[in-house]
């Protein structure tokens, strides 16, 4: 009995050993995958023009995008953006490869007429959509390069007063399209003061006019993340400074903008909320914005789309409610299809007989043709023949005449003839008598 016990009785150790399955690794599993893989994320800014996006833009990621720019102390014109412009650079840090793509795109409001000026980004984003849906619907699918447009930088002219109607309604064509997230251009035009009152407004009108701005996430579980999106959420939206200009503040390098009064810095969190936006985007809330822009926007994307093309081919699958059973959907699917078939059928029966009647009238149009020819041939041959005759008779006649005229000729000459031999013979006699 006692070695039986000892035989079931096992320590702690082999017990911990006996319970692991390994499914604990999968989270480093996933990372060591999407390491691999690498990160792709692509960045909009938008807004009305000279509000500073080139800038922004430029400077954004520590990587310079227009690199024919020259830094130094004196402020640097950056030339005027005129087509929507992407440049992809790959950052790595830490063995963490992330291509970024920056997307830069010409502001608006200069023309007279700027009531369609949001249609080539709604365009350029849904691009995005068409391309990447197109590729995940291919047969032979590996991964997907993922080029959609993440997020959208909005940049608001710094006026003091709140958003103005373009802006409201550019907003509004794009919400729905991506993650905006507002910022307040040039805030170094601003006090402090002025800047959280501005602020307020622009929160106010976002709020009446029904602006889905990007929303930071609910963290659940984690309090420190919570008081981190907190605080973005008080930021929003971010009065950034922008700035190409490399200043020396307390024997540092900075970038920066100089004022008679002093500089603003663009890094400088006390100064502006750059690099609380920068790291929102880049440390925080990245993988949080392509999520979103996953889950949301593109599926809102591919169900108008997927939509659309069943309502163009008007399948009786629209008519389906959701919930209907898979092989119910396929039932009446394969009769769909199966209708539209005999439709396609009889459609290409009319046009054979169409064809075959022009063929037919066609044929018979020549024959007609053939037979008045042959007739006229016909009539040609029968005057020719006429004609022929009538030249063979006159011929006949001609000789005829000939014969007759050459017979009384031959009758004269035989008769001249006959009257002259007499005469010589009487001659002849009359020279033989002399010779004698
Ligand atoms: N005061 C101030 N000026 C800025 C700031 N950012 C950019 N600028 C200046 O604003 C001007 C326009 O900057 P850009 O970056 O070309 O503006 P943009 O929005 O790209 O203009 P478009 O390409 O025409 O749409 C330049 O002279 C910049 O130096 C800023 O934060 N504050
Ligand atoms: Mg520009």
């Amino acid at each position: 009995m006692s070695r039986y016990l000892a035989k079931w009785t096992v320590s702690e150790k082999e017990k911990a050993e006996v319970s692991y399955v390994g499914y604990a690794n999968l989270p480093n599993q996933v990372f060591r995958k999407a390491v691999k893989r690498g990160f792709q994320f692509s960045l909009m800014v938008v807004g009305q023009s000279g509000l500073g996006k080139s800038t922004l833009i430029n400077s954004l990621f520590m990587t310079d995008l227009y690199e024919d720019c020259v830094y130094s102390p004196s402020p640097q014109r950056m030339p005027r953006t005129t087509e929507i412009k992407e440049s992809t650079v790959s950052v790595e840090e830490g063995g963490v490869r992330l291509e970024l793509t920056l997307i830069d795109t010409p502001g608006f409001g200069d023309i007279v007429d700027n009531s369609q000026c949001w249609r080539p980004i709604v365009d350029y984003i849904d691009s995005k959509y068409e391309k990447y849906l197109n590729d995940e619907s291919r047969v032979n699918r590996g991964y997907t390069e993922d080029y959609r447009i993440h997020c959208c930088l909005y940049f608001i002219p710094p006026n003091g007063h709140g958003l103005r109607q373009i802006d409201i309604e550019f907003m509004k064509q794009l919400h729905n399209k991506t993650n905006i997230v507002p910022v307040i251009a040039k805030a170094d035009t601003f006090t402090p003061e002025e800047v959280v009152r501005f602020k307020k407004v622009v929160l106010q009108d976002i709020a009446d006019n029904g602006i889905k701005i990007y929303q930071f996430p609910d963290a659940q579980l984690d309090e420190e993340d919570d008081a981190a999106n907190q605080k973005l959420r008080e930021a929003i939206p971010f009065a950034v400074v922008g700035s190409n200009t490399i200043l020396e503040v307390n024997q540092k390098k900075v970038r920066g903008r100089q004022y008679p009064w002093g500089v603003a810095e663009v890094e400088n969190a006390d100064h502006c909320d750059f690099t609380t936006l920068r790291n929102m985007i880049i440390r925080t809330h990245m993988q949080d914005l392509k999520d979103i822009t996953n889950n949301v926007h593109y599926e809102n994307y591919r169900c108008t789309k997927l939509a659309n093309v069943s309502s163009v081919t008007g399948s009786a699958t629209d008519k389906i409610a959701p919930s209907r059973d898979p092989l119910a959907q396929f039932e009446v699917e394969k009769k769909e299809h199966e209708k539209k078939m005999r439709r396609m059928e009889e459609e290409m029966e009319d046009v054979f007989e169409v064809k075959v009647r022009e063929k037919l009238q066609k044929l018979e149009d020549i024959k007609h043709d053939l037979n008045r020819r042959k007739e006229a041939m016909t009539r040609t041959i029968e005057q020719l023949e006429r004609d022929l005759n009538e030249s063979k008779r006159q011929f006949d006649e001609d000789k005829r005449q000939y014969d007759i005229e050459q017979q009384k000729y031959m009758e004269q000459v035989e008769s001249q003839m006959r009257q002259q031999a007499p005469a010589k013979g009487k001659k002849d006699d009359k020279s033989a008598k002399k010779k004698k």
